[in-house]
């Protein structure tokens, strides 16, 4: 069984139960000029994660290792957004207006795909969620159960938004989660060091915390 470095103490997961889950690596989040730039935020913080990623889904892929990729949005008649998330805040733009990229994180816009770096291949799971986490209103504990999953290896965007909402709905449902330091992203530095000291406090309180090197390094062994 493969074992990585990790806070608050080893990972040891098992290569035929364990899935890698990519959170909403999408363009509006991530493009100079789109969504979350209009919103004010620093993408770079976003887009360092690329390139790691990139490099451990091409060892995930090399293993044969089952690999999840998540897209946040909405219907185009936004019957699935709640008022509640449609009218939060005071953005320059809303979710379902007119933005740089397409309608802004609407399904089928190219602003709501994912980065040209991370696309998916044939044969691997993407996931159209709703909410923030990607258990809610989704399928995927249904697919983790039919493929026998017991173990996570979450990354992808923001670390305090999604990849935390995903991670608490996964440790509630018994799934063991690892987040990778380099390979999520948050606009403010400050809510990345805290989110992911958040994870791997108490003892593991909703998981573990590693980089990508070492679970390279281990699906390789
Ligand atoms: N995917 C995700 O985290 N959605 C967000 O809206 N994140 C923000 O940080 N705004």
């Amino acid at each position: 069984m493969p074992a990585v470095d990790a806070q608050p103490g080893p990972f040891s997961f098992d290569l035929d139960s364990t899935a890698l889950v990519v959170i909403d690596m999408q363009r509006d989040f991530l493009l100079p000029g789109g969504f979350g730039e209009s919103l004010g935020n620093d993408v770079s913080q976003l887009r360092r994660t690329i390139e790691p990623l990139a490099a451990l889904m091409a060892a995930w892929r090399a293993a044969g290792l089952p690999l999840i990729h998540t897209r946040e949005g909405h219907k185009p008649d936004l019957s699935d957004c709640p008022p509640a998330k449609l009218n939060r805040g005071a953005p320059s733009m809303r979710i379902g207006d007119p933005g740089t990229f397409g309608r802004i994180l609407i399904q089928g816009e190219y602003g709501h795909d994912i980065v040209d770096e991370l696309q998916p291949i044939e044969g691997e799971t993407v996931i159209d969620k709703p909410g923030k986490g990607a258990f809610y209103a989704t399928e995927l504990s249904d697919i983790l159960e039919k493929d026998g999953i017991k173990s996570l290896v979450v990354t992808g965007v923001t670390t305090e938004v999604c990849v935390h909402t995903t991670v608490r709905e996964a440790n509630d449902r018994g799934y063991e989660c690892l987040v990778l330091a380099d390979c999520v992203g948050s606009y403010f530095p400050e809510f990345q060091q805290v989110g992911l000291k958040m994870i791997a406090a108490q003892g593991g309180i909703f998981g573990w915390v590693a980089e990508s090197p070492s679970v390279i390094a281990a699906i390789q062994e």
